[in-house]
Parts: structure tokens; sequence; C-alpha cells
């Protein structure tokens, strides 16, 4: 992995790892440039695409960091880690009414609920809460509006502490970017005395959005320096190593996700493994430790998977070439891994509800979220391997899907669920659905293995050797994420949802994605000015030649209108780059 220094626009500009120097820009944060690993991911075959995610994750661990580019392995960063679980560590054993909230939008949000949701269940008194933008809807399906609602975001973290005296706040924001954290930052900074509050991004402070909120006079960036200044007071903290560009450019559920994932289980594993006794240098060293064990995983994970995630990404594009879909099927946490991953289609390549859904062993009930069961809102709020069995027994025989059931260990409740007990096949999978893959991940070196149903065409086992025994479980469940992340990304470049590492096929459903829309817009044509791409989107989203009657209005009146269509970004890209008067119809169709 490659660190420099380039200069661009007169200024030494700090590069990380294989971020395209022609995508960056004085402005452009580390989450939205595109990494150079992945620039002709576009027309690689499956072997490929796995060797390019493989080589974008292991960035994540590089182990430098350096000028005011802080990687994950920075004291700075480790030491604010440390200090964090410090404070956890107070509230998980203090017997006042006292909570630790963790907070963010679409990908953080799903992640801030999988941990609360997993540490209520070991840590006693209920002290986890989580809030997402859009409420326990998106952690099912995409509500990306939300997230420019800060006022939204104040009301939840109020409504959620209401009886608490003391509150450990941890909002994330991979770009450090969303109103809905931002809000509730300001607000945890304006009541010290009973929040303190810590921020986790991915980006230096001094590329946090400064785009105006809408009806607010602060931007993120206003807020987020609000908390640089706390941090030497130790009345805040900031959690924000760079992790070098997303292999899709801008796609956050990925690194971002997964990195999340590692920071909040280090400090907790940490809070709940005696950090109260330990000295400052001692407890760096620990969550040193910690951090290290992922990054070894991950190197393991990369080195046994080839074959398994590489079979598994060529099913899964023939299933979507064929209009068919990807089902995955999981217990605990990767069952809420595989439920996220699939949410996460729709907004990054513009997938239907159907393409790829997520079911976990035990349905609502093991999934556990404040709101309960949501079932009732449609399908795709069904969740349980029943609604799964029931589905299957709807789908007719030109159907031609894959289901990918990713086991945690050999004794897993998945494995259960498709085995023949006393004659009875409990997915009732017909003989027709014959792409069904098993994964066991297997931390025993395959000392056991169970016969299958005929009808499942691989099994595959993942060994990885683990040396690390307080934090197995998690260790094996950032394994799943990865081979979900993997197949349902690698699917979609394959049927050409990505041109070079751009998701050219996004829905323009909040003001991000407005701004990343301009953004791919300009870099594919890089003649047309900011105004310009504008100019072109808004035509596509209002359908309309001239944008003179559309121009005035808010940012979030376009994305209300651009929410709902499709294929608003390929139009106009389109239309860009071949400078022509077609009707916004008429390119789209
Ligand atoms: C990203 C995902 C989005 C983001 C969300 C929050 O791949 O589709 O839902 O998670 O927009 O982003 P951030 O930067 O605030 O964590």
């Amino acid at each position: 992995v490659a660190s420099d220094q380039h200069s661009c626009g007169g200024v030494n500009w700090p590069l990380f790892g294989n971020i395209s120097i022609s995508d960056v820009t004085m402005e452009t944060p580390y989450t939205e440039a595109a990494n150079k690993i992945t620039d002709d991911i576009d027309v690689c075959d499956v072997a490929g695409i796995f060797e390019k995610l493989k080589q974008c994750d292991f960035e994540m661990f590089e182990p430098k960091g350096y000028g005011d580019v802080k990687t994950l392995f920075h004291d700075d960063v480790i030491e604010a880690i440390s200090k964090v679980a410090n404070i956890a560590a107070d509230i998980m054993t203090s017997q006042t009414p006292n909570a630790i909230v963790i907070s963010g939008c679409g990908t953080s949000g799903r992640v801030a609920f999988l941990t609360a949701r997993s540490l209520n269940k070991i840590v006693p008194g209920e002290k986890f809460r989580y809030t997402i933008a859009g409420g326990d809807k998106a952690l099912f399906t995409s509500q990306e509006a939300p997230e420019d609602n800060r006022k939204a975001g104040v009301n939840d973290l109020i409504k959620s502490t209401i009886d608490d005296v003391k509150v450990l706040y941890i909002g994330i924001t991979c770009g450090l970017s969303a109103p809905y954290v931002a809000g509730q930052l300001d607000y945890c900074m304006d009541n010290l005395d009973k929040f303190v509050p810590v921020i986790i991004g991915f980006n230096p402070v001094y590329l946090a959005r400064k785009n105006p909120i809408y009806d607010w006079d602060k931007t993120f960036y206003d807020v987020v320096t609000r908390l640089e200044r706390l941090t030497s007071q130790r009345k805040g903290f900031l959690i924000n190593p760079v992790l070098g560009g997303e292999a899709i450019t801008g796609s956050s559920r990925m690194k971002g996700g997964s990195i999340t994932m590692v920071i909040l289980q280090t400090i907790f594993t940490h809070a709940l493994n005696g950090v109260l006794t330990s000295s400052d240098m001692t407890s760096q060293l620990e969550c040193k430790n910690l951090l290290k064990s992922y990054q070894n995983t991950c190197r393991l994970f990369y080195e046994s998977s080839t074959t398994t995630v590489t079979t598994l990404m060529t099913s899964a594009t023939q299933s979507l070439k064929s209009n068919s879909s990807v089902y995955y099927v999981s217990s605990g946490g990767s069952g809420v891994l595989g439920i996220v991953d699939s949410t996460e289609c729709i907004p990054t390549y513009g997938a239907s509800l159907d393409d790829v859904r997520g079911f976990i062993v035990g349905g609502y009930g093991e999934f556990n979220n404040a709101e309960g069961d949501i079932g009732s809102l449609g399908k795709n709020y069904q969740i349980g391997c029943d609604d799964l069995s029931k589905l299957l027994k709807l789908r007719d025989l030109e159907h031609n899907d894959t289901i990918l059931v990713v086991a945690k260990s050999w004794d897993d409740p998945v494995l259960n669920e498709i085995q023949v007990e006393k004659g009875k096949k409990k997915l009732k999978l017909s003989a027709s659905q014959s792409n069904v893959y098993v994964v066991v991940i297997d931390t025993e070196q395959g000392k056991r293995e169970k016969n299958m149903p005929d009808y499942v065409a691989k099994l595959f086992v993942i060994s990885i050797d683990l040396n690390e025994e307080l934090l197995s479980e998690n260790l094996i469940e950032i394994c799943s994420k990865w081979i979900f992340n993997a197949v349902s990304t690698g699917a979609h470049v394959l049927i050409g949802k990505v041109f070079r590492n751009y998701m050219v096929d996004l829905k323009v459903s909040n003001q991000k994605l407005f701004h990343r829309s301009i953004g791919i817009i300009q870099r594919f044509c890089p003649s047309v000015s900011e105004q310009e791409a504008m100019t072109y989107l808004l035509k596509s989203i209002h359908d309309v030649t001239n944008v003179d009657d559309v121009m005035h209005r808010s940012i979030k009146d376009h994305v209300l209108r651009a929410t709902p269509k499709d294929k608003v970004l390929t139009t106009y890209c389109l239309s860009a780059v071949l400078r022509c008067s077609t009707s916004p119809k008429q390119a789209r169709m």
C-alpha cells in the first residue's frame, strides 16, 4: 500500500493508500474518493473482483499514519478507543440509570443496532440503546431521506434517554456528514452534564461536510470542530481513522461498516474485560492487541475463502441475471448482517426489493429490535426462516435463485434449518431450486462435518484458526459480513451496475447522494462544470428539458422527487457524456 504526498491546486495534499490522484480535490473526503485498486473492477472476472476486494479490505488495517492522516493503529486513535472503553465500563457497571446510546443512519445505524442488540444479551440492565434515522423500518429497507433530518435525530435521542442520568453517546457517520447525527452531537454538547459525546467517522475533521443543513445555521463541520475542541478537555472523543477509498466509490457499507464494527467491538470487549483495573498504557496495549486480532482474521479469511466466495459470486450473478433472487440465511449477528447487506443493495445499485433478501433463524424473536415484529408492513419486513419457506413454496420452476446459508460453527442452529430431520426438510427447498450453498466458518479445523441434504449444491468450509478466545464470536461474525458484502458487490458489478468503480445506478435519495451524483457526472465529463452537472441531474430528476422552473427549489425537494425514480443518474451521465439534447424520458428508455 503506497502512501504519498501530492501537490494538488498548489497545496500539498496527503494521499492515503490507493486513492486515485485524479479523484482527490481540496474538498474530496477520503470516504468519497475513488480507490485506484478497483479502477477497472467493472471489467474483471470473479477472481479479479475477489482479489481487489481483498486488497481494499487489507487497507483498513494500514499500519502507518502520517501528517494529519491517522489510520487505525495510530496512537491517537488507540488512545481514544481506550478512553471511551473506560467510560463505557463505568456505565456498564453502575447501578444508577445510565445508558450507552449508539446511533447513525443507513449502515451506520444498522451496525449501531447490531452492537446494542448483542451487548444487551450479555450486560445486565438493558443499558444499550440504538437510534437509527427512519426508525426500525430503516433496518430492513433503505430510508435514506431521514438522515437529512437533524431535528428527528435530537428527538430520537431525547426519547431514548429520558430517564437516564449519564449517557455515553456514540454517533457514527463514516463521512462525518449525516445531519441526523450532527443534530444529536450538538444536543449532547449543549448538555455535557448528562452526555459524553463520541463520534466515529473516517475522514479528518477538515474534510467533514460543509454543506448547509436544511433548516439550521450549522454544518457538520461546525459541529465536529466544536467536538474537537472538547477532546482536549476529555469531555468528548473523536475516533476518525482514514481507511482508504471504498472498493465501490462512496460505498461506506463496506470498509466503513466493517471498521465501525471493529471499533465498537474493541471498545466494549475491552470494557467488559477489566479495563477498570488497567493502567492507561496497559489499556491501550490491550486495545491494540484486540485490533490486531481483527487484522489477523481479515488476512486468514481472505486467504482461505477464494473458492468459496468466487463460486457464490458466480451463482448470485446468474440468479440476478435471470431475474431471480439471492437469499441469505443465518443465525444471530450473522443473520442480522445478511439482512443489512441485502437492504443496502437497493440505494447502492438501484436493486429491487426482491433481488437480495436476508433471513434470520428465529425471526423477530431473535432479531430483537426496539419496535418488535413489524412483518405486517410488507414482505420485506418478513425475516424469519418460516417466511423463506413460504416464499420458496411459491417460487415456480423457472426461478434460478441462490440460497446462501452461512453458519458460524458446526453447532450453529442455522444448520438445523437445512437438515433433513425425520424426513422433514425444514426449508422445504424443491429440487428445481438447486443453488443452495452452505458455508461453515470453522475454527476447529474441520473436526466435524454434518451430512448435508442432497439439495445442497455445495458445502464450503472456511477454516480460520483463531487464537483469540475473547473475540471469537465477533471475529466470525465479521467474516460473515465480508462474505455477504463480497457476494452482493461482485454480483452487482458483474451484472453491470458499476462503471469503473462508481455506482452509476444509485438512488438519489438524500442530500449526500445528490452531491455524489453531481460528482459522478463531473468525474466522467471533466469539461462539465459543477453547475452544468447539476443542470443535467435536475433535468433527469424533474423530467424537463429546461431547468429554469425547478432550479430555485431546495435540495430537499429535488431529493423527494428523485427518490422513487430509477436510473436518474445513469440517464444523465449518458446525456452529459454525449452532450445530447435527448429529453429525459427518452434517455431513460
Ligand atoms: C452506504 C450506505 C448508506 C450509509 C448512510 C450513512 O454504503 O448505503 O446507507 O450508510 O448514508 O452514511 P454515513 O456516512 O453517515 O455513515
